[in-house]
């Protein structure tokens, strides 16, 4: 089944994107992979910032060869069906469901301030979603819930006014490792949070990388073994090592249990500089030659309106525009 995954330009690349998501994606003949440009702008903004962000976002996509074998890499920004079906699906859409959603109760509810794309964004990512004819779509518990206003919006689309949507399932990744903070190990290693040394950057150079790992905070005791309760610091790095090298926790833990904290953070060090070099290199290429990025990204944009393109026009034609064929 073709992928379609979508990553917020909401900040620098972390290792914790990657090992948690980027290095898992694989391209095939019909699979997405978009800079969720968009979605970035829910929240407040730096105009250079994102930027910045969305061209490095996009140039790992490209360091990933996302766009080979027929897979479509994009910036949402540019394929205009994406704002287009939102605005559409906005239509049919509830206040009430939407008020719903947790994490618009989460963040937003008590807070006039909030945008209204904040509130409006599960729709977007329903549009996304339902361009392409996705089946699958592989999301975080966090995020299962807009996959159900996706379908629900499908259904209800599909009952008034026709099959014109596929009706697509959520698709929750067995085992997700969840890389944490390296100062902070009992919050998530993010984006768009201000943790300098407790966040690997993808674009890191190995000597900052190096000084970041051996600075981890480590846990009482000299015992290296996997018990995120007891040994949070620790267990973020076996995790990192594990979602690295492909070896188990298990197996570095055995080889380390006994060589002391030291010994260990310079192996996991090491892990991090040689098995994130190759997409380092060719993303810092591809951010050093922008004709060329620009070029992958244009390619990309065109053929992703291609392929939206008529599902726009079939839902628009299906709810009374006369001229949409
Ligand atoms: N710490 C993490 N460990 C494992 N996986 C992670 N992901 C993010 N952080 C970790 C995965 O990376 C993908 C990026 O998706 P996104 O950028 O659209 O959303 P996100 O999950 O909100 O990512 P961030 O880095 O935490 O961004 P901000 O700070 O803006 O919220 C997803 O597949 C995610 O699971």
């Amino acid at each position: 089944m073709p992928q379609l995954s979508f990553i917020k330009p909401t900040g620098r690349v972390t290792l914790g994107n990657y090992i948690g998501a980027l290095r898992h994606w694989k391209p095939s003949a019909g699979s997405v992979f978009a800079v969720a440009d968009l979605h970035a702008i829910t929240v407040a903004w730096a105009p250079d910032k994102l930027r910045e962000s969305i061209l490095e976002v996009a140039a790992v996509l490209a360091a990933l060869d996302l766009h080979s074998e027929g897979g479509l890499v994009f910036l949402q920004s540019g394929v205009p069906t994406h704002s287009e079906m939102a605005w559409l699906l906005e239509c049919m859409a509830r206040m009430g469901e939407m008020s719903r959603m947790t994490q618009f109760k989460a963040a937003g509810r008590n807070d006039g301030s909030v945008s209204v794309g904040f509130f409006a964004y599960p729709i977007l990512m329903a549009a996304d979603i339902l361009l392409y004819d996705a089946e699958g779509v592989p999301v975080g518990e966090d995020q299962k819930q807009h996959v159900e206003l996706t379908r629900d919006l499908a259904l209800r689309v599909n009952n008034l006014y026709g099959p014109i949507f596929t009706v697509p399932e959520p698709v929750i990744p067995a085992v997700g490792a969840r890389i944490m903070s390296l100062k902070t190990p009992t919050a998530k290693m993010s984006k768009s949070q201000d943790d300098p040394d407790g966040t690997v950057l993808l674009l890191d150079g190995a000597d900052e990388i190096r000084r970041k790992v051996l600075g981890a905070v480590t846990d009482s005791g000299r015992e290296v073994y996997f018990d995120p309760e007891e040994k949070p610091g620790i267990s973020n790095l076996l995790e990192i090592a594990a979602g690295l090298s492909g070896e188990s926790r298990e197996a570095w833990a055995e080889r380390y249990r006994t060589a002391g904290y030291g010994t260990f953070k310079r192996a996991v060090a090491e892990v991090v500089v040689e098995e994130t070099s190759v997409v380092r290199t060719r993303t810092t290429a591809l951010l050093d030659h922008p004709e060329e990025l620009n070029a992958i990204l244009r390619d990309g944009q065109e053929r992703a309106l291609v392929r939206s393109s008529p599902k726009v026009r079939a839902l628009k034609n299906a709810i009374g525009y006369p001229l949409a064929d």
